[in-house]
């Protein structure tokens, strides 16, 4: 055991210790003739030690080259389908819930023309119980997703007011925004909203199917500048574009291959521990070196000049931060209060049970009709249902279901339970939630007092799984 032992560890010592690989067994063989004076790339005679490789058999040579066609092969027996989701189930469900937590998102038109304008609207609420482990959305951006540049988005609108930037939002701030968009590309694509969390990722809000119809050549795209000149965007710039990241492409590509097609690494290693670090670079290095330290910087600040001399009246990119506050409250605004006392997952039946605190503040009876969360609604089916709006939201038209259906009477405080129950937690991959370290859930209740009068509470509480 203890030879084992010393062995093992000699042979560990020998494979790190690089001084010792020099000392294992090399050949010396003789690239060039030293007696005739030839030299090699660094001038040195050329007679090299190399540890000789292991040879490989033939068979097994065969027999890798048969396992890498088979490889090859072998993608082309999977059958390929056209990706029908793309990666909104993919956020931890905590993110989805706990947000930006969206609703009443419509659009105004699904079915249009190429170079027709359409909108999309809709509001949300920045959940209170923003999730620890995700930074605070001191800097969103409103988007929209899409297969490629298939529209183009003309304007954007938070809280009725345009904006070009990202924008800080407020944890338990609500807002309402609106994207005007133009058909660019004809196709039949699935578009959503999203906000663009900073070191987050992508909050996707519910997205619709859209067609666009005509013609794809017949999409213009022309503005004016503050000059007064009308330029195509679709063209604008292009050649100027495409000479640069050529240029810029060429010139790095040509630094890293002078560098590259000569011995790198090992041999480089051998020659740095041997003390020869100064014949790895050649005087020429060093003037092409100098050559490209002075010129890059003169070229640029040339090309600048001469964009600055011909575009005398330009604005630079803007990088500032929007400022926009939120809405007066219209979730928790007051008037219904709900305090989240417990919420429970049964895994089996694919149930949310949440305990619940209500006061109705309102001078009517009311009703609790949804629960949203995540882009998915569980309705009440005993409550007439609000218009779903175009928005094909993931809903369970009976999946909400509470243990007291009476109306809640104004100023009445009741401790209710209800239950959310559709196999849409797992479709959704909403019941990851139990699996993560962060098991809270987040989403919004909508309450209707029968006269078209609507108050939403958020709900967050943490969740405790029941796995029978
Ligand atoms: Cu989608």
């Amino acid at each position: 055991m203890k030879t084992l032992m010393k062995t093992l560890i000699k042979e560990s010592h020998y494979k790190l210790n690089p001084s010792m690989v020099r000392l294992a067994h090399h050949e010396r063989i003789q690239l060039g003739s030293p007696e005739n004076g030839q030299k090699d790339y660094y001038g040195r005679n050329n007679i090299t030690t190399v540890r000789p490789e292991p040879v490989e058999g033939h068979n097994q040579k065969l027999l890798k080259c048969l396992m890498f066609l088979a490889l090859i092969f072998s993608v082309y027996m999977i059958t390929i389908q056209p990706v029908m989701a793309h990666g909104e189930k993919a956020l931890e469900p905590f993110i989805r819930m706990r947000t930006i937590q969206w609703y009443d998102v419509q659009w105004s038109k699904q079915k249009f023309n190429v170079n027709e304008e359409i909108s999309v609207s809709g509001k949300f609420h920045v959940a209170e119980d923003w999730p620890a482990s995700v930074p605070k959305p001191e800097a969103a951006f409103l988007n929209i997703s899409t297969p490629g540049p298939v529209l183009i988005r003309t304007e954007r609108y938070l809280n009725g007011k345009p904006y070009m930037n990202s924008v800080a939002l407020q944890p338990g701030g609500d807002y309402d925004f609106k994207v005007v968009l133009k058909g660019r590309l004809p196709g039949h694509y699935h578009i959503h909203p999203f906000f663009n969390l900073k070191d987050t990722g992508q909050v996707m809000g519910p997205g619709v199917w859209l067609d666009i119809v005509g013609d794809a050549a017949d999409f213009t795209n022309k503005i004016q500048t503050i000059n007064g000149a009308l330029v195509n965007m679709e063209t604008y710039g292009l050649g100027n574009g495409i000479f640069w990241h050529s240029f810029w492409a060429v010139l790095a590509t040509a630094w890293l291959l002078w560098w590259v097609r000569r011995p790198l690494f090992i041999a480089r290693y051998r020659m740095l521990q041997a003390g020869l670090e100064d014949e790895l670079i050649t005087p020429f290095d060093r003037k092409t070196g100098k050559a490209i330290l002075i010129g890059v910087p003169l070229l640029v600040f040339a090309a600048y000049s001469m964009t600055a001399n011909k575009y005398p009246k330009a604005i630079p990119l803007q990088a500032s931060l929007d400022q926009i506050l939120p809405l007066p409250a219209q979730v928790n605004a007051g008037v219904v209060g709900v305090e989240t006392i417990k919420a429970e997952y049964r895994v089996p039946e694919r149930t949310m049970t949440f305990s619940l605190k209500i006061k109705n503040g309102s001078d009517k009876p009311i009703q609790i009709g949804e629960f949203a969360t995540g882009n998915v609604r569980f309705f009440n089916k005993d409550v007439p249902k609000p218009e779903l709006g175009s928005s094909e939201s993931v809903a369970s038209s009976e999946g909400l279901s509470v243990d007291n259906a009476a109306p809640i009477q104004p100023g009445e405080q009741r401790t209710m339970t209800i239950a959310a129950k559709d196999a849409l937690w797992e479709s959704e991959r909403l019941d990851g939630l139990i699996n993560d370290a962060d098991s809270r859930f987040g989403g919004l209740l909508f309450f209707y007092d029968g006269q078209g009068e609507r108050y939403i509470a958020s709900l967050t509480a943490a969740v405790i799984p029941k796995f029978n």
